[in-house]
């Protein structure tokens, strides 16, 4: 999974995965086929949207179920050093790959502090499982609260990421352990919705999108196996291709400062309502995601754009991930777009051609931005108003899906051309 993103559709995403290439029949999701999430093959008609399933705390079990003999249970403690240095260990060495093996997600502690300890968190959301003799931490799952609007209704869910059992205890059933309970403990507070991504196919995704990606240092891309020369190309062109200017060219752009909170949570809420699936940022949500911590490694980088009245009338936002390079034990910072908004693409009354315009600038600006940071590529998937930049900024489709899951709440699927409210 990839941290909570503009996660929203728009007139560009692909559809539902429910016919690629790594889906297995219902029957065989002998754990998933038991869980309230909706099954491959029915609800094809509109359906009312809501909980599937409903449960009080009392029918909550108090204690996690029992661990294989040899395993323990632990909640980590991320605020200690060496106990996040364990998490950070685990997730280096076994969490996400490519398909091909070639590159796998290096989630530095920075970025790991900054993805669940966001406001809301609990010590008790951070679930290890621990080797009883060697203490060897062994397997990892993590939420943290966000609230989520589903077309007109808002609820609080769980958002669950990181999970990841080591290498040599795969196969053996121990990630429904940890999703059961992820899950526990949610309910346990109240909670009774799930929000995730993953690149496999489960039952059911609610929408699925593709990354794209734009080169920034095309040598190292092609070096490292991530971007091939194309045929009838030369290293050359392919420099002069992804080249940008020094400078960024949006009129008042800067930093977002503390002070714009409040303007930016106002802008990006009016810009995400014409989406039919978001997340309500807090103001306090807003200062946590957006704006980089003072004195650590920058993993967040965001802007606005003041106009004369001091107004701030845009946002743009992206993060900085890393992928090491298996091969070759170097790394690879990848830029990911996040969250953006202009006042020309609210609705009711979207100006189209002006905010085309106007993203591509704000985008343009991005990539210059990211350059500058030494970020080596800069990912954006198909969703948001995303088809109104990837092509002109010279973004290439890539061979990775996101598909986007809710727990326990049934929803008709959000993709385009699905409710034509969702077209700009
Ligand atoms: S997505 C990132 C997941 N992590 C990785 O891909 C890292 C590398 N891989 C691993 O560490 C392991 O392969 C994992 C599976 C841990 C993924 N999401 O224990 P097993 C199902 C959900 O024998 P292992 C992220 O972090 C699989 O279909 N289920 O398998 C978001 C099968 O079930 P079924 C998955 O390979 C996570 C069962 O597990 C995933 O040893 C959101 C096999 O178990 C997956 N990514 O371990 C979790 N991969 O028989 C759900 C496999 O039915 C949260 N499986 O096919 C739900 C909401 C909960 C909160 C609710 C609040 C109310």
């Amino acid at each position: 999974a990839t941290l909570l993103k503009g996660m929203s559709l728009s007139d560009i995403m692909t559809g539902l995965a429910a016919s690629g290439k790594n889906v297995k029949d219902m029957g065989a999701y002998k754990f998933w086929q038991t869980q309230p999430v909706p099954k491959f093959g029915e609800d094809t008609k509109k359906v009312e949207e809501g909980p599937l399933k409903k449960q009080t705390v009392e029918e909550i079990d108090k204690e996690p179920q029992p661990l294989v003999a040899g395993f323990e249970w632990v909640t980590v403690d991320l605020a200690d050093d060496g106990e996040m240095k364990e998490v950070y260990e685990l997730l280096n060495g076994h969490y996400v790959e490519d398909d091909e093996a070639m590159f796998r997600f290096n989630y530095i502690p920075e970025v790991l502090r900054w993805a669940m300890m966001a406001p809301g968190w609990q010590r008790k959301y951070h679930v290890g499982v621990r080797a009883t003799q060697s203490r060897k931490l062994v397997a990892f799952i993590s939420a943290v609260p966000v609230n989520i609007r589903v077309r007109n209704k808002t609820f609080a869910t769980s958002e669950v990421n990181f999970l990841c059992v080591h290498k040599k205890l795969r196969g053996k059933r121990l990630a429904p352990v940890l999703i059961k309970e992820i899950t526990r403990i949610s309910n346990l507070d109240g909670v009774w919705q799930g929000l995730y991504t993953a690149g496999i196919v489960l039952p059911r995704p609610v929408s699925t999108c593709r990354y794209y990606h734009r080169s920034l240092n095309w040598p190292k891309l092609h070096d490292c196996g991530f971007s091939p020369l194309p045929a009838n190309s030369k290293p050359q062109y392919q420099i002069r291709k992804y080249s940008l200017p020094d400078n960024t060219a949006t009129k008042g752009l800067r930093p977002m400062q503390e002070k714009d909170v409040d303007a930016v949570v106002s802008l990006l809420t009016r810009y995400l309502a014409k989406y039919d699936m978001a997340p309500e940022f807090t103001a306090e949500e807003a200062s946590h995601w957006f704006i980089p911590k003072k004195d650590v490694k920058q993993v967040i980088w965001s802007y606005v754009v003041e106009d004369n009245d001091k107004k701030i009338t845009d946002f743009v936002s992206f993060f900085c991930v890393e992928s090491s390079i298996i091969k070759n034990n170097d790394v690879l910072r990848v830029a990911y777009l996040f969250y953006y908004a202009s006042e020309v693409g609210i609705p009711p009354n979207i100006d189209k051609p002006a905010l085309k315009t106007r993203l591509n600038g704000l985008i343009n600006d991005a990539l210059i931005l990211a350059k500058r940071a030494k970020l080596d590529v800069f990912n954006a998937l198909s969703l948001m108003d995303n088809g109104l930049f990837l092509e002109q900024q010279k973004f290439g489709g890539g061979d990775g899906q996101l598909h986007y899951y809710l727990f326990n709440y049934r929803a008709n699927p959000i993709g385009g051309g699905v409710n034509a409210k969702n077209q700009l």
